[in-house]
């Protein structure tokens, strides 16, 4: 019978549960990852922006919603989301953290500044099929002007 000392028990087993929690570490990295984005006054762009305006995330990843400054939100603008994808939409001042798990093209808009061109591009995972019915959803002046620079940095 071999008999192995409590020492050397108590070290197999934090060997064990390092290997363990380092293993549980990179499963979780790899698998998601979390994007914040905030609602700013003026900030890069101009003024009501969303910052960063473009994301990439991949399928399970998901945006948390900051509210640098108060007054703003985040919804879905109708025809620009993959199909099946849950409509967006957050009350206004509060952070949120919103998953993503079909690949696609979305764009959002802050309910109240969408007038004045706040909008965001999202692009998730590889699929692109509903990038030509996103970018042939019509806009005010604004939000197009930065729709039209976003979508030239969807690959
Ligand atoms: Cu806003």
């Amino acid at each position: 019978m071999i008999r192995i000392a409590p020492t050397c028990r108590a070290a197999l087993l934090s060997t064990c549960l390092l290997t363990a929690i380092a293993v549980i570490g990179i499963a979780t990295d790899a698998s998601s990852a979390e994007v914040e984005v905030k609602t700013l006054n003026t900030g890069p762009g101009g003024v009501m922006v969303f910052d960063p305006a473009f994301v990439k995330l991949n399928p399970g990843d998901t945006i948390k919603l900051v509210p640098g400054d108060k007054g703003h939100n985040i919804e879905t603008i109708k025809g620009m989301a993959p199909e099946g994808a849950p409509v967006v939409k957050t009350t206004v001042g509060y952070e949120e953290t919103i998953p993503f798990e079909k690949e696609g093209v979305y764009g959002f808009k802050c309910s109240p500044h969408y007038m004045m061109g706040m909008i965001a591009l999202v692009v998730v995972g590889k699929d692109r099929s509903n990038l030509e019915a996103a970018k042939a959803v019509p806009h005010n002046k604004l939000a197009k002007k930065r729709f039209d620079a976003l979508f030239a940095q969807v690959e």
